[in-house]
């Protein structure tokens, strides 16, 4: 990490001179609640450790400079208008921001950006809205704007929908920027209210376990279940006019309705019904300490997916289906989108080697493929590292 810090330092120093602000803006986990942002339902997201760490300062000229340290590719254009996109791709996650920014009506002047990170790319921990709230928070920063936390949450996610063209709904944003160290946060993706639940006991860690699979099918696959969704609502409607999405549903109205629906359908709506069921009751458990009852949720959290909402793939289901059967884990799914990336792994602290040596081997043996193992904590969301400026005597 110092070295990481060091690292974005002194290529801001090369580049654009002494004076910047240090930001660190993390990835996160999704403990439950998966699918359920962009159908108005709850999620208990953390922000985590690993992170982007960004060095910003406001160039006095009409131009933004940034500079990717783990591509070693630099970009440059003038804020005029409206903004092409740009072909290098990590690009369009800054300036989708700033063109944001600009229709809230903050007048974003030239800017220098070298940013640098640990958050491993479609991983599922999101390094996209990251990227997107770590600069959001240093231009924030730079201008002395006091930017309410969910409006900043709001603003990151409309640059990934308009500029970067993502239709994501709003947890990885919000939980990156509004994390806080030792909680998981419960975000009600109607009305974004949101409360923080403590989860910091030093017996428990979170294990993540990457496939290391990185499919193109995940993002057509997840504005096909979002259409779904909204497919059923208008179904449902029929039935029930106050209906606007399916947070809204009751399960025995959707039971009383299978027959009259797609069966496609009628799957996708079920495992949203029940998966915003399993975030509240999974809260009642973390305040409890009922750690049994919390992981046996993030089983039928991952069932659910595999079964119905059908968006987990065979290395993920392997992967949840060795850690079931390993001494010390609570509980295990897969993580975000799917298609690939991340399992999370809730895991007693002295079982963690164990757990780690075997998933990693026993996953070896089946799928003859490896997977990489992140320890992670549960962090701070986007904040000011320090204010350099050094004066010449
Ligand atoms: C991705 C999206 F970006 C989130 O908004 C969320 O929908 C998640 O998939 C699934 O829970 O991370």
């Amino acid at each position: 990490m110092e070295q990481l810090i060091q690292q974005v330092e002194e290529e801001f120093q090369n580049r654009f001179g002494d004076n910047y602000k240090l930001i660190k803006s993390p990835g996160r986990v999704n403990l439950i609640g998966e699918h359920t942002d962009y159908n108005d339902g709850f999620v208990l997201p953390a922000a985590v450790d690993k992170g982007i760490y960004l060095a910003m300062n406001v160039n006095g000229t009409n131009s933004c400079r940034f500079y990717a340290i783990d591509k070693e590719e630099s970009f440059e254009t003038e804020i005029i208008g409206e903004f092409q996109k740009s072909d290098q791709g990590w690009p369009n996650y800054l300036l989708g921001v700033v063109d944001q920014l600009q229709k809230h009506g903050y007048e974003v002047g030239g800017f220098d950006c070298v940013f640098g990170g640990n958050v491993p790319i479609g991983a599922g921990m999101s390094s996209s809205a990251a990227l997107e709230g770590g600069v959001l928070f240093g231009l924030a920063e730079l201008n002395n704007w006091d930017i309410p936390p969910v409006e900043m949450a709001q603003i990151a996610q409309k640059a990934e929908n308009d500029f970067v063209g993502v239709q994501c709904g709003i947890m990885d944003q919000f939980a990156s920027l509004n994390g806080k160290e030792g909680n998981a946060l419960k975000l009600d993706c109607r009305n974004l209210d949101y409360e923080y639940f403590p989860f910091n006991r030093d017996d428990i860690q979170i294990v993540l376990c990457d496939t290391q699979v990185r499919r193109e099918l995940a993002s057509s696959e997840y504005n096909v279940r979002r259409e779904q969704c909204e497919q059923g609502v208008e179904i449902l409607q029929q039935w029930d006019s106050e209906i606007e999405s399916l947070r809204d549903l009751e399960l025995s109205l959707l039971l009383r309705h299978e027959d009259d629906m797609d069966p496609t359908i009628f799957k996708r709506c079920k495992y949203v019904v029940e998966e915003n069921k399993r975030v509240i009751q999974a809260c009642s458990d973390l305040h409890q300490g009922a750690m049994d009852s919390f992981g046996q949720r993030m089983y039928q959290s991952h069932a659910g997916l595999r079964y119905e909402y059908e968006v987990s793939c065979e290395e993920l289901d392997v992967l949840v289906d060795i850690a079931r059967n390993l001494k010390g884990v609570f509980g295990a799914r897969m993580m975000g989108g799917g298609f690939g990336g991340c399992t999370i792994n809730i895991v007693q602290e002295d079982h963690v080697d164990s757990f780690t040596n075997q998933i990693k081997d026993k996953y070896q043996q089946q799928m003859n493929k490896e997977i990489k193992i992140y320890q992670t904590k549960v962090s701070s969301g986007t904040h000011l590292i320090s204010s350099q400026k050094i004066t010449s005597s």
